[in-house]
């Protein structure tokens, strides 16, 4: 059989692009060896908010406990083992029924199941079949990047590969990396009674605002995870098993005592199926594409992680959208601007789109902030009034049902909001977040951040309060003022959150 395009891989990229292919009318073919939907139902973005909200509720559970009505709770015995038991056996199986239930049944494209073996551009052999296709599209997708260290293959080493594959809950863990999946996994595992301690080379979170950095890593502090910036990991030492990790650090030998690493220094493409075609592939190993995601081999395309990043779900599956219509003969081009950055830090979610406060500056000079918690614990409060160790410290950032609750704790450990608008243009040209709740909305400002709103068109917005977001009635606060200046707005955050 002879179809328009074989889509080599049915994770997000291949699978979105595949049923946008057969929408404008063409002849999609999907390949896939084990489950569509790729790594995100197994290892990534669904697993990972499952475990966040396991990890959210022991969390809560731990700081609730014993406080007005709710019950003391024992927490010893909790697992994040027991976690991920109970989504391998409902959540990865339910997912999957659902995706291959969805393509095949709803969609109605094509599926062929097993691994394919690519015998030239215009053909791949599966299970002894032939199958050709006019184009080809690469959704390969990515795997975790692995240091070249000693150790590194000792048993207890694991990736977010293996996370849902855990059998036993560790006491130590040794987070390398401290980039986005780094410090989501620190906060996972944490609440579950495990010593968690991140190993950064550089800078955590080098790529966001300050004061949710900040807010991150206060709480972190607060919570025993420790944080090593400017360290360079040598080695994973053990007998049988990991034991500990040696690095070094302000120029000395040091060694974490851990029963458990989670590697996190990034992702590698998996460009190599698409190198006998000869494809061109970048220094990451990444699959050359340009705007339309073609590579340079006419009729040969590749979508998601296999093309390198940004790593993001709307990008994989948008590559797969693009590529869908050039092959039906439009010219489309992938835009990659304003795109948000998401992580799960349970109990709570970070959030992030356009500039950040440095960036913004640097831009545009002076900048208005449009933010919660704004500036320092008011002066004329009176905590003595306050229901015993519920004092609070500022104005609220709701959210969900539990970020209310957590206001009452004080210290704004419920989240912070912040937008940055440049004054001249009214426009806005960044927001940030990190609470529970507010990344739904992130969706959509970044469309409005595209297409230049302004201070002036959010305070016509309309509000339903309360809101985990909480940019309209801010900046409805700030919009009467002809010359916009804000107010006098800083956050009231220690920022002494590294271990030196
Ligand atoms: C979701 C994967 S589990 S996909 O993007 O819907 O294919």
């Amino acid at each position: 059989m002879e179809c328009d395009a074989i889509w080599f891989g049915g994770g997000a990229a291949g699978r979105f692009g595949a049923a946008f292919h057969k929408a404008l009318g063409g002849k999609a073919l999907i390949v896939e060896e084990h489950h569509l939907g790729g790594e995100c139902h197994v290892c990534r973005c669904a697993f990972e908010n499952f475990f966040s909200d396991q990890a959210s509720m022991a969390e809560l559970m731990r700081l609730y406990s014993g406080k007005s009505w709710y019950p003391k709770i024992d927490l010893r015995n909790i697992s994040a083992a027991k976690a991920a038991e109970l989504y391998r056996k409902v959540g990865q199986r339910a997912f999957a029924d659902t995706m291959k239930h969805q393509t095949e049944k709803q969609l109605g494209i094509e599926v062929v199941w097993g691994k394919g073996k690519i015998l030239d551009k215009n053909t791949v052999e599966v299970n002894g079949k032939i199958y050709r296709g006019k184009n080809l599209v690469f959704g390969t997708g990515s795997r975790p990047t692995m240091p070249n260290i000693p150790g590194i293959n000792l048993p207890g080493v694991m990736t977010y590969k293996d996370h849902p594959e855990m059998r036993k809950d560790p006491k130590k863990m040794v987070v390398i990396g401290g980039g986005k999946i780094g410090i989501g996994k620190a906060a996972m595992f944490a609440p579950f009674n495990i010593e968690v301690t991140v190993l950064e080379k550089y800078t955590c979170l080098p790529k966001w605002d300050r004061d949710i950095r900040n807010f991150i890593f206060r709480d972190f502090k607060r919570r025993g995870i420790k944080i090593y910036e400017g360290v360079d990991v040598k080695e994973i030492k053990g007998k049988k098993k990991v034991e500990s990790v040696v690095a070094q650090f302000n120029g000395e030998t040091m060694e974490f005592p851990c029963d458990a690493v989670m590697v996190s220094i990034g992702l590698t493409p998996n460009s190599e199926p698409a190198i006998p075609l000869g494809v061109k592939v970048g220094k990451g190993n990444e699959i050359i594409i340009d705007e339309g995601c073609r590579t340079n081999v006419p009729g040969v395309y590749a979508v998601g992680d296999a093309a390198g990043p940004p790593y993001f779900m709307a990008i994989a599956r948008k590559r797969g959208m693009i590529a869908a219509k050039n092959i039906a003969g439009e010219d489309a081009k992938m835009d990659y601007s304003f795109v948000p950055d998401h992580i799960y830090v349970p109990p709570l979610e970070a959030t992030s789109v356009g500039l950040t406060e440095a960036e913004a500056r640097e831009k545009y000079g002076d900048v208005v902030l449009i933010q919660v918690p704004w500036g320092p614990k008011p002066e004329d409060s009176k905590p003595e009034e306050y229901y015993p160790g519920f004092e609070n410290q500022g104005l609220p950032v709701c959210g969900r049902m539990h970020t209310l609750n957590l206001l009452f704790y004080g210290q704004n450990r419920n989240g912070l909001v912040k937008a940055i608008v440049d004054p001249k243009s009214r426009k806005y040209v960044g927001f940030h977040s990190v609470g529970d709740g507010a990344k739904t909305a992130f969706q959509y400002l970044s469309y409005l951040l595209k297409i230049g709103w302004t201070v002036d068109q959010m305070a016509n917005l309309h509000e339903i309060f309360l809101n985990a977001e909480h940019f309209i009635q801010l900046s409805r606060l700030v919009a009467g003022q002809k010359e916009l200046k804000g107010f006098a707005a800083q956050v009231y955050l220690d920022e002494e959150y590294l271990c030196r």
